[in-house]
This record gives C-alpha cells, sequence and structure tokens, in this order.
C-alpha cells in the first residue's frame, strides 16, 4: 500500500517536471494537487548542528568625521578665507531579513559602526561609512534588554536600523560669517547610537509539530519529508526545531516544524520551557501527535492545549489535526478504542515509523496547503 503511494506519486512528479508551467501555482484544487515524494537519497550532512535562536548583542553606529579647521594661502591672496572641509557621517549598523539564513549563530556579541572620514583642507568633504548590514533569517525580532519588542523582521528584504551613525563635524568653512572671516573652531563628529538588544528566531513554519517527548514527531518529520532529526526513544532527543519542506506539484511548498516536546508546565519553563513555545507562535495550523502507546492518550491533547493557551490565548485553537501515533503498537488498539469511545475527536490513527495511514494524512497536509494559498491569495488581493 505504503510502495504503491510513493510510486505514485514519484511517477507524477517525472511527468510534472515536463508540463508544469509558471503560473500554475493559480489552478490549485485539491482534486489536481498532488504532494511529491523524492527519490533522492538524504544527505548525511548535519545542516542544524550550530543552530542557534537566541543571541544578545551590543550594536553601536559608527562616529561622524571630525571637521576640518585650515585657511587657504593662494600665491596671491596670502589669507583665502577658512576651508576646513566637513567630516563624514558615521556608518549605521542595520540588519535584514534574509530566507537563505536560518540560524542566529553568526551573530556576534559586538557590533561597531564604521567611522566618517575627517573633513580636510580646500573644502573637502569626508566621506561617509558604509552602513554594515547583518543578514538575519526571517523571524527574527529584536527586543530591548527590559524585555520590550523593537523589531519584528518576518518579510524578506526587511531591515531594521538598530543604531545610527554619528553626524559629521562640520568644518570651519561653515563657521564663516560676516562678523566672523576667519573662524578657528571646527565640530567633532558625533557618536553614534548605542544599544543593547536581545535578538530572537521565532521559527516561521506553515505546520507545528505539537506532542510530548517521545511521541514520535521527529519520527513523523522524516517520514513526510527530506529532514532528518534524530530519533531516539529517550525524551527530549530534539533540543531545537527542525524543519522539512513538503513538496507540491504546482511548485508549492509547505514547511513543518518538529519542535522539542512539550511537558507539563512547559509554560513556567518547565522542561525545555518557553524558548521553545514562541517557535510555535508563527505556524499558521498545528499537528497535535499523541503517543498511542500511553493509556488515556487524549490526556496529551487537553495538556498539550492547555500548555499553549497558557503561553498565547487562542494558540492552541489554530487551525490543527490530531494524529495518533505508534497504532502499530499492541497496547495501542485498546487505548485508541478507548479514545474512540471517550471522546468524538477527529483523529487519525497512523503509525510513523512503518507507513501506516501516510497518504490519509498528507491530504489533510495537502488541504492546510491549499488553505495557505488561499489566505496568500487574500493577502496580496488586499494590498
Ligand atoms: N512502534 C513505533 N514506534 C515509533 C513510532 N514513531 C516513533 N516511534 C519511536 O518512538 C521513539 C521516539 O521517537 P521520536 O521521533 O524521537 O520522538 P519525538 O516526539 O521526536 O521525541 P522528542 O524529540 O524527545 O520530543 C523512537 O524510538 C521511535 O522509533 C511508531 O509509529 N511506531
Ligand atoms: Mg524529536
Amino acid at each position: 500500500m505504503n510502495i504503491r503511494f510513493l510510486l505514485r506519486y514519484n511517477n507524477s512528479f517525472v511527468i510534472l517536471r515536463k508540463f508544469s508551467s509558471a503560473n500554475c501555482r493559480e489552478q490549485t484544487s485539491s482534486e489536481t494537487l498532488n504532494v511529491l515524494r523524492s527519490k533522492k537519497s538524504k544527505s548525511k550532512f548535519d545542516r542544524f548542528k550550530n543552530f542557534i535562536d537566541w543571541r544578545r548583542a551590543q550594536v553601536s553606529g559608527g562616529r561622524g568625521g571630525d571637521g576640518a579647521c585650515s585657511f587657504m594661502h593662494l600665491w596671491c591672496n596670502a589669507n583665502a578665507g577658512p576651508d576646513g572641509g566637513d567630516g563624514g557621517n558615521g556608518g549605521h549598523v542595520i540588519f535584514k531579513a534574509c530566507s537563505q539564513i536560518t540560524s542566529l549563530a553568526h551573530i556576534e556579541s559586538i557590533y561597531r559602526g564604521l567611522p566618517g572620514e575627517k573633513g580636510y583642507s580646500k573644502d573637502c568633504h569626508g566621506k561617509s561609512a558604509e552602513h554594515t548590514i547583518i543578514q538575519v533569517p526571517i523571524g527574527t525580532t529584536f527586543k530591548s534588554t527590559e524585555g520590550k519588542l523593537v523589531n519584528d523582521l518576518d518579510d524578506e528584504g526587511q531591515i531594521f536600523v538598530a543604531a545610527r551613525g554619528g553626524a559629521g563635524g562640520k568644518g570651519n568653512h561653515f563657521f564663516l560669517s560676516n562678523e566672523v572671516r576667519a573662524p578657528l573652531v571646527s565640530e567633532m563628529g558625533a557618536e553614534g547610537e548605542a544599544h543593547t538588544y536581545v535578538i530572537e528566531l521565532k521559527t516561521i513554519a506553515d505546520v507545528g509539530l505539537i506532542g510530548f517527548p517521545n511521541a514520535g514527531k521527529s519520527t513523523l518529520l522524516r517520514a513526510i519529508s527530506r529532514a532528518k532529526p534524530k530519533v531516539a526513544a529517550y525524551p527530549f532527543t530534539t533540543l531545537k526545531p527542525h524543519i522539512g519542506v513538503v513538496h507540491f506539484d504546482n511548485h508549492g511548498q509547505l514547511f513543518v516544524a518538529d519542535i522539542p516536546g512539550i511537558i507539563p508546565g512547559a509554560h513556567k519553563n518547565k522542561g525545555l520551557g518557553i524558548s521553545f513555545l514562541r517557535h510555535i507562535e508563527r505556524c499558521v495550523s498545528l499537528v497535535y501527535v499523541l503517543d498511542l502507546s500511553i493509556p488515556k492518550p487524549w490526556i496529551q491533547l487537553e495538556i498539550l492545549k492547555y500548555e499553549l493557551e497558557k503561553y498565547r490565548e487562542g494558540l492552541s485553537e489554530r487551525l490543527h489535526i490530531v494524529v495518533a501515533n505508534k497504532v502499530d503498537l499492541p497496547e495501542a488498539e485498546k487505548n485508541f478504542s478507548e479514545m474512540r469511545d471517550c471522546t468524538s475527536l477527529p483523529v487519525i490513527a497512523i503509525s510513523a515509523k512503518k507507513g501506516n495511514k501516510m497518504m490519509e494524512l498528507m491530504t489533510l497536509l495537502k488541504d492546510i496547503y491549499i488553505h495557505k494559498e488561499k489566505q496568500e491569495n487574500e493577502k496580496l488581493y488586499d494590498q
């Protein structure tokens, strides 16, 4: 069953690679859209080794260049007046959202903008410094040390001027007036702004996999995408979010995030705590992964929803799917039938390890993708 499913998608991949056109995005409908599965083996390179999602950085703008104080002497006019040029402006420190960057590992703790050049005689102005541009992932937020949100970069190419450079000082030519014909003053360049920011990354994924530790979230992400999060039979195997991509045959993609396990009290910083609940904030929809090897699995769902709700009101009620994992285990049957009797939850029982009911899950993910496309189109239309 599973093999047929894979082959079918692989076949459609080959056909669609030949005939797809750029505007096929508009034709999205649940009947025509297919999920693509790649035949290529996964790479052995661990790309998420240096995943860092929190940094504290001191940033200061470059100092402005000093204005010059000088007087011109010409061969026929020994006192030709003041000719001190202005200093150049110091460079800003700017953060720019870029989709190629995935972690904050490259962010340093101190950034200083470049200084402006000083002014010269003969009214030569100093050159303004280049701005220092630091690329950060989309979904980076900047907070002050008191915890106040200062900026939030959630679109490609958005910039945040974190520290402005100081203005260049005026040269003595600027101070020439009818009263003062030979000004002996020039300004010094101003210091740049200085701030300290707490920089955080909120993963932007379309779907977040939410579940207790060991529920099988990473196994599920491995099954539906080419991502390779570590899978092991102990809690908190996943220590940082992993993103997998589900491809569709209209060139569309659905980003699925495997988020570290949540336990009761996570909103009070228990387990891996709230640091990972923030990654869920940006997910458009959620997949609750319940562990069928544990008795009364529906209680897991109540706890997960409670924790999300405590962290941010309304978070648990986003568009969601509930999957009950490990249906292949002997004890799962009893737990699942109990769950059916006690609750009227629309749940699909899957086995991420063995591949049971993956096709049904893919169909639901397809619906999420269509919903996301609709939302994006509406947004574009509104603009
Ligand atoms: N029998 C069976 N075992 C499974 C299934 N899915 C996952 N497992 C096993 O459950 C254990 C935990 O799986 P993970 O995918 O690491 O679980 P997780 O939810 O990512 O766990 P954390 O990263 O700790 O939050 C592993 O030993 C898996 O082999 C399944 O469908 N059936
Ligand atoms: Mg895991």
